[in-house]
């Protein structure tokens, strides 16, 4: 499959190597023009699982999309969430009729502003339990093991949804169809919207606030909001099914000792977070539906105050 990885950071350069080792046609556009130099002088420099390799693949800066003659079959959107809308529009020029393009995002409501860029019926919504992390310009480090679930958002576009699920499959990324991508996003959302923030407030990784037992208590009351939230919009979510997906993460046998994006973004490289993405976007649809949601708009505010006090907003 000839596939475009638009937004070439640590999620997208870790699908974009996978997906090229499995013999797909791989292309990278991204807006880091620092990053995007590395990976076509050295090749994308990976520790992948422990192993030192290198792939080549091609990247291009988005604002130098006219450069790409690339007829793609899928898109798979990885940027920042901040970013999304500025890829949207410089990719596009490389949507034909026919090319699909999946959002593999954290947050909630991406569809909303994909909808304004691409044909409904090319829209496919997916989550993914994956992880990875830029360890500088042209370098990633991968490690441990995930899942994807993807949807098409038009009915009737259920074999495209699959056929899109083997491509990801023959690349080993662990992809499966989902009856209710909605669901499986809210819950993913609630992994973020209480480990993110928290563990960039407390500075730890995702095992240490998993220890920690007042965490605990904040991250029950976090849920429970998420949960309300998705329910005003007739999206069901059973708590014990979410919380135990949430401590799933705390094992540093799987993803406990990863720092999450959301930490990597302030902490370590003190860029804006997707904070409004995930928390804040529980708090402005409570305002919409009248649910109180004091702990996400606690948190998403302490966040803003980091942000501000880092001296990144
Ligand atoms: P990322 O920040 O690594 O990359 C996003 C964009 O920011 C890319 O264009 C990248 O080149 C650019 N960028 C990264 N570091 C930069 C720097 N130091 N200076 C300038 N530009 C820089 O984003 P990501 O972690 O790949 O996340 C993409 C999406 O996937 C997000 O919605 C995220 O929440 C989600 N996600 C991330 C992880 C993870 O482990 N990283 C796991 C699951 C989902
Ligand atoms: C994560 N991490 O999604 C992934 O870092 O943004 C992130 C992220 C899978 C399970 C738990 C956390």
């Amino acid at each position: 499959m000839k596939i475009i990885i638009a937004g070439a950071g640590a999620m997208g350069s870790r699908f974009g190597l996978m997906l090229h080792r499995a013999n797909h046609e791989v292309v990278l556009v991204d807006g880091w023009q620092e990053h995007i130099d590395a990976i076509n002088k050295n090749g994308l420099q990976a520790n992948f699982n422990g192993e030192k390799i290198v792939e080549n693949i091609s990247a291009y800066n988005q604002n130098e999309i006219a450069k790409v003659d690339f007829s793609a079959d899928l898109v798979i959107l990885f940027t920042k969430a901040m970013q999304l809308d500025s890829m949207l529009q410089s990719i596009n020029s490389l949507l034909h009729e026919d090319t699909k393009v999946l959002c593999l995002l954290n947050g909630i409501g991406h569809e909303d502003r994909i909808k304004k860029y691409v044909p409904y019926q090319n829209i496919f919504l997916g989550n993914t339990m994956w992880t990875s992390g830029l360890q500088g310009p042209g370098k990633v480090k991968l490690f441990g093991d995930g899942s994807i679930d993807l949807q098409n958002l038009a009915q009737g576009q259920e074999q495209a949804a699959n056929t899109i699920v083997e491509a990801l499959n023959q690349a080993d990324l662990n992809a499966k169809y989902s009856s209710n991508i909605l669901s499986s996003i809210y819950k993913k959302a609630c992994v973020n919207g209480s480990v993110n923030g928290l563990c960039t407030i407390l500075e730890c990784n995702i095992a240490s606030l998993g220890a920690s037992s007042y965490a605990n208590t904040i991250i029950s009351q976090i849920v429970d909001e998420f949960i309300a939230i998705a329910s005003a919009q007739n999206i069901f979510l059973d708590k014990d099914e979410v919380l135990t997906q949430i401590k799933s993460s705390f094992d540093p046998e799987t993803i406990g000792l990863h720092y999450p994006s959301m930490y990597q973004d302030l902490i370590d490289n003190k860029r804006l977070t997707e904070i409004d993405y995930i928390n804040g976007v529980i708090v402005r649809k409570g305002k919409q539906y009248q649910i109180s949601t004091p702990y996400c708009n606690f948190l998403t505010e302490l966040i803003h105050s980091k942000e501000e006090i880092l001296g990144v907003r």
